[in-house]
């Protein structure tokens, strides 16, 4: 009788393919009242909102959809910027005009040569502007950062200038056509237990019409990205059709809420979002609700805490939330050196978003097998695993800037 006794914290991590245990996914077509979604139509007016809620209600707490009253400083033009191949440009949002300390730094880069207005990926960053490029222009983000190259005690330091140049490709996607724009995560709320206390949820939350417990840290970052949209929308340069997210890990988990929330997003990129973003959560492999929400226990709504060991109990699972992105494009991309994001696990989620995106006649990944490295796979949602280790790569993007270009178009 018996086997091995676990500890609660081993019980908490698998990472062993033979020891996932059975589940079963809910059937994102079934609606309350126990019927199938068989249009589109029905998708959106009642199915579509309804799985909307439950994620607010159950993973990444309420979205707040009273408007601010935003205004926007351009701080810094460059026309000459990569050798006159882009014009760079820092803007700083404010984000509501009553305070003026709730501010966002975009930086972005768009081509010289585009003909109008650009297709435009959005990213958040981990490490602040001057992390994503080697630009004394740039400045270093006084703001509370993660454990990373060239931070010191929490805070950035010269050493992080370009940082993650490796990660922002910015001259390739400037001389594909593309604009980029990014900014800091930390900026609306520090990723630490206790970052509410002085973000965007505390500060604003008379504004916004919710108390910081309603919401999340990811709810927050994802808010922040549809706020950088609100800006791209009415620059000239920026075709406000074609915002194209990107995020990397935790930062992908809030592109994919962000694209969930805001149907402006022209498609969405998950970059080994793994748990709590593409991941299935009731697939019992690499990181789980459990070590999740006891190790970053700000990053979903208080209730996401109470299925840690209880997953059956979930009314949703990842794939659902990919669906909220239907029917624009997706892309699910993980690392056969991140096990701790669950490759398969994105890729079955992914897989399994497929009815919803063939309401609209579009083909997703079909019934494609899981598929090996560097064999990206899928139309309408596409997948790969590369090798390598959790990072973003020049492999990564260069299929992302496919994928942009058979669904995009350059002016
Ligand atoms: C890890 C976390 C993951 C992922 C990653 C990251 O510590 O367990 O969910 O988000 O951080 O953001 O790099």
């Amino acid at each position: 009788l018996g086997g091995p006794v676990l500890t609660a914290q081993q019980k908490e991590v698998n990472l062993s393919e033979a020891n996932v245990p059975a589940y079963t996914l809910p059937d994102p077509l079934r609606m309350a009242n126990g019927k199938t979604v068989t249009t589109a139509k029905q998708w959106r007016e009642v199915q579509r909102p309804y799985i909307y809620h439950l994620f607010e209600t159950n993973v990444y707490g309420r979205f707040p959809r009273t408007r601010t009253q935003m205004t926007y400083k351009t701080t810094h033009t460059d026309v000459q910027a990569l050798d006159g191949l882009a014009t760079c440009k820092q803007v700083t949002l404010y984000l509501e005009q009553a305070d003026t300390s709730a501010q966002l730094h975009l930086l972005l880069y768009l081509p010289n040569k585009a003909r109008g207005r650009v297709p435009l990926f959005l990213g958040m960053n981990f490490y602040g502007n001057q992390s994503v490029i080697n630009d004394p222009s740039i400045p270093i983000t006084p703001g509370y950062t993660v454990t990373g190259p060239g931070i010191v005690d929490h805070r950035a330091t010269a050493a992080s200038r370009g940082s993650q140049a490796s990660q922002w490709p910015v001259r390739d996607i400037v001389s594909r056509g593309y604009g980029l724009a990014t900014f800091f995560y930390g900026e609306v709320e520090a990723d630490k237990a206790d970052g509410w206390e002085t973000g965007i949820r505390s500060r604003l939350k008379d504004v916004l019409h919710i108390q910081p417990h309603e919401w999340s840290a990811m709810g927050v970052w994802a808010w922040a990205l549809c706020r950088a949209l609100d800006y791209l929308q009415q620059d000239p340069a920026v075709d406000p059709r074609q915002v194209i997210l990107i995020g990397h890990s935790r930062l992908g988990k809030a592109a994919l809420w962000a694209g969930a929330s805001d149907p402006r997003f022209a498609m969405v990129i998950s970059n080994e979002s793994g748990e709590g973003g593409a991941a299935l959560s009731k697939r019992w492999y690499g990181e789980t609700v459990a070590v999740i929400t006891r190790v970053f226990p700000h990053w979903f709504s208080p209730v996401y805490k109470t299925y840690a060991h209880n997953t059956d109990a979930l009314p949703v699972d990842q794939h659902m939330l990919l669906a909220l992105i239907a029917p624009r494009p997706l892309y699910v991309a993980s690392a056969a050196g991140d096990q701790w994001s669950d490759p398969k696990g994105e890729f079955l989620s992914a897989k399994n978003a497929e009815p919803v995106y063939r309401l609209f006649g579009k083909r997703g990944l079909g019934n494609a097998g899981f598929p090996s490295v560097q064999r990206p796979t899928g139309e309408f949602v596409r997948y790969h695993i590369r090798s390598g280790k959790h990072d973003v790569t020049a492999y990564d993007w260069e299929q992302y800037l496919q994928f942009a270009g058979k669904h995009c178009s350059l002016p």
